[in-house]
Formats: structure tokens, sequence, C-alpha cells
């Protein structure tokens, strides 16, 4: 059984090699795929983040730690997309414009897809434009928007805006969701759902598609 404290230590220390090799060594072993995600891998990102805003870890810092996450979350990804069915909706995800955290977007991700929803991936620094044309050209059913800024939030605001410049708002659900966006923003802004947890984001498309 390898010691899954090594895992989050491989996240908080920025070493992917290692966090990789601990974590196909756990899922060998029988470990729950979700359980590392969500008690190894994403406390130590909370750890990161708690350095980083005390100044004790800088960019380069969270930049290793996030390739070291994404090594390991490579693995976790595709188990956790395989507990799908057949597709029940389309969605368009992405986080919002002016913001390139993508690690809790492609979390957000696999869980929809083991949700059994076909997802249309669009990436980071996502503009309202390109989701409107996802909803018109792709025809997504739900529009998700992820944002971990504070200053990216109104990106999230001027999506809204533009579904509804474009005549497509009443065609879809939208749902958002990333670390400084709350209930209260969501219901501002006009959207129908949030989810602080990318495993809630499964059960909220679920909901908001009735
Ligand atoms: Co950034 N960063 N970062 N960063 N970064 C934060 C977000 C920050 C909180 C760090 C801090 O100060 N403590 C801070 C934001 C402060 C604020 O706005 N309030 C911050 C900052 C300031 C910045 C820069 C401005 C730093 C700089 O350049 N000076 C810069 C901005 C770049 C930009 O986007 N324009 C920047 C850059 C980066 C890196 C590129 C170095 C890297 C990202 C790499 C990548 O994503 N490929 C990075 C990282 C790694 C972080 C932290 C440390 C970790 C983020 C993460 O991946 N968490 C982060 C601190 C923190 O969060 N503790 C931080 C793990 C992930 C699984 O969680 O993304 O929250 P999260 O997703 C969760 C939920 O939020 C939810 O589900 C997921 C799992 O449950 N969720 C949804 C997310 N989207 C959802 C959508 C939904 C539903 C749920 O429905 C649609």
């Amino acid at each position: 059984m390898p010691n899954l404290q090594i895992l989050h230590d491989a996240v908080l220390n920025g070493d992917a090699k290692t966090a990789k090799a601990t974590t196909e060594a756990a899922l060998a072993a029988g470990h729950e795929p979700l359980k590392l995600v969500q008690e190894y891998m994403m406390p130590a990102m909370t750890e990161v983040g708690r350095r980083f805003e005390c100044n004790e870890y800088f960019v380069p810092e969270l930049l290793l730690a996030a390739r070291a996450m994404k090594a390991a979350l490579e693995l976790v990804r595709p188990l956790l997309a395989a507990q799908g069915n057949q597709p029940t909706g389309r969605v368009a995800l992405g986080t919002v414009k002016g913001d390139m955290h993508d690690i809790g977007k492609n979390l957000v991700a696999a869980m929809l897809e083991g949700g059994g929803y076909e997802v249309i991936d669009l990436g980071v620094n996502v503009s309202p434009e390109q989701f409107v044309a996802a909803v018109r050209d792709k025809g997504a059913q739900i529009v998700a928007l992820s944002a971990l800024l504070t200053t990216t939030m109104p990106s999230m605001k001027a999506t809204v805006d533009a579904l509804k410049d474009a005549g497509v708002r009443d065609r879809v659900k939208v749902i958002v969701g990333g670390a400084p966006v709350t209930q209260k923003y969501a219901t501002e802004i006009g959207a129908d759902g949030f989810s602080e947890s990318a495993a809630g984001a499964a059960s909220l498309a679920k909901q908001v598609m009735g």
C-alpha cells in the first residue's frame, strides 16, 4: 500500500514525477480515484494557496504544484469520466475570459462526463462570444462557467448578458462555480445554479435540466 501522504506532499512540493508514480501505485492498490483527489490533492493545493498568500510561495511554485496536480489528475480523470453511460445532455464548459486556472474546470469536466454528459471543453480564457457560439453552433444545453479570480467573476455576468443579447438565453441553463463564486453572486447575475464542488456540478446539471 503506498503512503498517500507522499501524494499530498508531492503536489505541495511540485514534484510531478512522484505525484504521478504515487497515484499510479494507489490506483493499482485499489484506492478510490475521487478520494485521492478530495483527500490528498485538493488539500495540498489549498496549502499551496495559503503559502502563496503568506509570501512563502510565489508564481513559480504555483506553476510547479499545478503541474504535479495535473500529472496525477491525468491518471484519475478517465476513471472518473468512465462512470458515465448514455449522454444525458451537452455542456459547454470553460474558464471565463481573463482567467487561466483550469485544474478545477478539468475536474468539473470529468465529473460531468461521469454523470453522463457530453462535455464541450472550451478551455481557459473563454470569451462570452465563444460560449454563445457553443450554444448556437454546437447545441449546448448547459453553459458551465468556472472562475478562480475575483477579477474575472464579472466575465460570468458578461457571458450571461451575451447569451441574452444573442437571443439564446432561454435555450440554455447557466451554471457557475469556482473558489470565489457564491450562491448569492450566481443569483445576482441571473445564473440558473451554483455549485461549490466539481462533484456537485454534476448533480446540479441534472437538477437544472429537470
Ligand atoms: Co492562481 N490564484 N493566480 N494560479 N492559484 C489563486 C486562485 C489564489 C486564490 C491564490 C491566493 O492568493 N491564495 C489567487 C486569487 C485571489 C483572488 O482573486 N481572490 C490567485 C492569483 C492571485 C493568481 C495570479 C493573479 C497570480 C499572479 O500572477 N500574480 C495569476 C492569475 C493568472 C490568470 O488566471 N490570469 C495566477 C496564476 C496561477 C497559476 C497559473 C500559477 C496556477 C494555475 C495553473 C492551472 O490552473 N493550470 C495557479 C494556482 C495553481 C492557484 C491555486 C494555488 C490553486 C488553484 C487550484 O487549482 N485549486 C489557487 C489557490 C487556491 O485555490 N487555494 C490560486 C485546486 C482546484 C481543484 O480547485 O480550482 O477551486 P478549484 O476548483 C474546485 C471548486 O472551486 C469547484 O470545483 C473544483 C473541485 O471541487 N469549481 C467548480 C471550479 N470551477 C467550477 C465550476 C462549476 C462548479 C464547481 O460549475 C460550472
